[in-house]
């Protein structure tokens, strides 16, 4: 029997399995969760996309969410924006983890959702990053420190963006400096 909401899944990855799905309660949500399916992409993680609901689609979330072991998923990325529930819903009807985005994409300019997301009950955990784009990169990754548990090469790939982040910063600093030392000296620096 076809899973409920097999036949509009998107897979994307190179492996043969899939470990991570990123589920979003609208495709409006798309242009935020993409950070999170760059950051898989980027550490070479096969994943799957779609879009559910906990308030329009209660069933085919749950369907989603108790599948999702038995599909060989290991971790779970679901945003939504507004009364967010999503996260919380998935993360009582499965033990894999759950990270939640929380969207911006109300009034409340994300608040709301970060509250729903970020203050579940004892019991039933929903990894809370931040809101909106940031939260959707910082989902990836931390997606994929959970998997790099068990593969060391994965790991590997994190060491070198951890070794490309601190990079960036000393040349950052080293054109601040440039500049500074330009302007003691009364003349632009050159990049
Ligand atoms: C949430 O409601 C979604 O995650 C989205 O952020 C928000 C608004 O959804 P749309 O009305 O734009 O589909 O469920």
């Amino acid at each position: 029997m076809p899973l409920l909401w097999e036949s509009d899944r998107v897979r994307v990855g190179s492996m043969a399995q899939t470990v991570v799905c990123i589920v979003m309660g609208s495709t409006n949500d798309w242009p935020i969760m993409q950070g999170a399916a760059e950051m898989l992409a980027r550490f070479h993680i096969p994943y799957e996309v779609t879009v559910s609901s906990a308030h329009r689609a209660p069933q085919r979330t749950a369907a989603l969410a108790h599948e999702a072991a038995q599909r060989g998923l290991q971790v779970l990325i679901a945003g939504a924006g507004g009364a967010a529930h999503l996260p919380g819903v998935i993360a009582a009807e499965t033990t894999l983890p759950v990270i939640g985005v929380p969207i911006d994409s109300s009034s409340l300019q994300g608040l709301d959702a970060l509250l729903a997301m970020v203050q579940m009950p004892q019991g039933v955990p929903v990894a809370t990053v931040a809101i909106g784009k940031a939260g959707a990169a910082n989902a990836g990754i931390l997606a994929a420190q959970i998997l790099a548990l068990q593969d060391p090469e994965l790991a590997a790939r994190l060491r070198q963006y951890k070794a490309e982040l601190a990079a960036g910063v000393e040349q950052a600093d080293a054109t601040l400096q440039a500049q500074l030392q330009g302007q003691r000296d009364g003349s632009p620096a050159r990049r």
